[in-house]
């Protein structure tokens, strides 16, 4: 540290020397500083991208978490309903008509979707067998949020789980 301090100074007194800074070490200064700065802009623009990024990854998960959460609890003849605005009541039904965001009519993939906080929430449903919950022993149930961060880049959170049919899986079903 002496010898590096020492060093400093010797060359400070060299400079004095010879009258100051020139105009080219100036320049050379200069555009040193102007890359330590634009190094410092991108580095909080970086910062800020995986913020964001971090606070929408977490939102899409609670949205996903939420959602499987009340495919889980709802009363499994009602599977392909939704009470998207929580006051109770079923008021949306799941549809495997090809529209929107399900990807083919008739399939018997049942998709349902909502967008909240820009972030798009897409569920489906698919039963083992037929069409109609009372058939089925089993759901194949998957939640997914797509959202895009900041530079345009589109993400996607998924979570998938399998119910079973209370009825087929010897519980008491509740009326
Ligand atoms: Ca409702
Ligand atoms: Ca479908």
């Amino acid at each position: 540290m002496k010898y590096v301090m020492g060093r400093i100074m010797k060359q400070g007194v060299l400079v004095k020397g010879i009258g100051g800074f020139t105009l080219v070490e100036s320049m050379v200064a200069l555009v040193v500083l102007s890359i330590g700065v634009i190094g410092t802009i991108a580095m909080c623009e970086w910062a800020q991208q995986g913020l964001q990024r971090g606070a929408l990854t977490t939102t899409a998960l609670a949205m996903v978490e939420s959602r499987m959460e009340q495919k889980r609890s709802l009363p499994w003849e009602q599977l392909l309903t939704d009470d998207l605005d929580q006051d109770g009541t079923a008021e949306s039904v799941m549809h495997d008509d090809g529209t929107q965001e399900d990807m083919t009519n008739g399939d018997g993939i049942f998709t349902g979707s909502m967008s909240r906080s820009n972030i798009r929430l897409v569920w489906t449903v698919e039963f083992n067998r037929g069409r109609q919950p009372g058939a089925a022993s089993l759901a194949i149930i998957e939640a997914r949020a797509l959202f895009r961060v900041l530079g345009g880049e589109e993400r996607e959170v998924r979570v998938r789980t399998i119910r079973a049919n209370p009825r087929y899986a010897g519980l008491p079903v509740l009326s």
